[in-house]
């Protein structure tokens, strides 16, 4: 099934969300198969928003994230990466849906919270740079046959 790399970024984890941010998506019926608390490289940061590079928030986003520690998790289901991406809500904290993670507890556009994987190629990059092999866990959810239909996970 696919995979979605989320990161409780370090204004998450100084007020305290990180527990709402995992309790959310439990709730939602996606797999957690990775956590862990890291500090990001400049290495990490500079492949990991390597689309940003040119722009001028970037030296201020680099120490940012460079800050404070992040709890990075892997998350798999049935089309997780665009599910999870509407659950945390758009980059402008203030403006994301009431409903959001971004839309229920942040403001600020640099400060959002959470970082959740773009598309499921990328997916996979950011789960490299992050986890290695023996931090993946291919566990059994018991409960998968409650959240989806059979057709649904045989096709996933
Ligand atoms: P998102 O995918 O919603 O996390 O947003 P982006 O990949 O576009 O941006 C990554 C991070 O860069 C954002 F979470 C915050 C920061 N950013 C700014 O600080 N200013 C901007 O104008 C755009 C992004």
């Amino acid at each position: 099934m696919e995979r979605s790399v989320v990161l409780v970024k370090p204004d998450g984890v100084q007020r305290g969300l990180i527990g709402e941010i995992i309790h959310r998506f439990e709730r939602k019926g996606l797999k957690l198969i990775g956590i862990k608390m890291l500090s990001l490289s400049d290495a990490i940061l500079d492949e990991w928003y390597a689309h940003h590079k040119d722009k001028p928030f970037f030296g201020g986003l680099k120490s940012y994230m460079k800050s404070y520690p992040v709890v990075a998790m892997l998350w798999e289901g049935k089309d997780s990466v665009a599910t999870i991406r509407k659950m945390i809500g758009i980059t402008k904290a203030r403006d994301a849906e009431p409903g959001t993670i971004r839309g229920d507890f942040a403001m600020s556009q640099q400060y959002n919270l959470v970082h959740a994987s773009e598309s499921v190629e990328i997916a996979k990059k950011e789960e490299m740079l992050i986890f290695n092999k023996d931090e993946v866990f291919n566990w059994d959810k018991k409960d998968l046959q409650d959240v989806y239909l059979k057709d649904e996970i045989g096709d996933a």
